[in-house]
């Protein structure tokens, strides 16, 4: 397959994360809309990216439609999006999620929460979780991460913005594990978390 389009546009992005993930070979063929659109012409009349080119020479000229096809050509028990219906259309209940290691264990005193470029689908709040050590498989460690203790109570966020929170983080002690909540999505650029590297772990290590 090629993909036609840069990686500066989110929907050529999709497709070619999909692509990636799912371990489909392809060739990338980064044609900008401006100066490569006779180039693109050649497979898409409307001069659009992305355009995912089948081995068949049949050309997808929609970002969704290429999506589909990926989802399609993986199947249902690997592809990323539910297969049809409410499930497929629908975001779940709830809010989005990330748990992360540190690279050490530390006492936490300054963290930045940083939206830039995040001007219409950033998150309302967000709050943050914190744990010393986490075991088991990763659905194991998602369902023990519901009870960490609160380092940094939900908070309002606002659009393309730096925050820095001090006074607001919890004294838990030494932790290596976080749970960045952001309520109910959006896009977060960076998060950061400032403080001491503890000398000892629980590990003993
Ligand atoms: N809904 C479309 C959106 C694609 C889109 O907006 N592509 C832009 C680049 S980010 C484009 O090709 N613009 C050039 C044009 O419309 O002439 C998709 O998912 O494929």
């Amino acid at each position: 397959m090629i993909l036609i389009g840069q990686y500066d546009s989110p929907f050529v992005r999709r497709v070619g994360i999909a692509l990636t993930l799912y371990g489909l070979p392809f060739e990338h063929r980064p044609w900008s809309t401006f100066g490569d659109a006779d180039k693109i012409a050649a497979y898409n009349p409307l001069r659009r990216v992305p355009t995912l080119v089948l081995d068949t020479g049949e050309a997808l000229i929609e970002g969704t439609a290429s999506v589909d096809y990926l989802d399609e050509t993986v199947g249902p028990d690997n592809a990323m999006l539910p297969a049809r219906g409410e499930a497929r259309r629908r975001r779940e209940p709830g809010h989005d999620w990330a748990i992360l290691e540190l690279g050490t264990l530390g006492e936490i005193d300054e963290i930045l929460v940083d939206t830039a470029h995040f001007k219409g689908n950033y998150p309302d709040r967000c709050s943050i979780q914190a744990a010393a050590d986490a075991r088991g498989t990763p659905a194991e460690i998602a369902e023990q991460a519901e009870d960490w203790p609160v380092l940094l109570p939900e908070t309002t966020l606002r659009a393309d913005h730096e925050h820095r929170f001090r006074e607001e983080v919890a004294k838990l002690g030494p932790i290596r594990f976080v749970r960045l909540n952001i309520y109910p999505d959006g896009g977060v650029s960076r998060l950061r978390l400032m403080g001491s590297v503890a000398r000892h772990s629980p590990r003993g290590v």
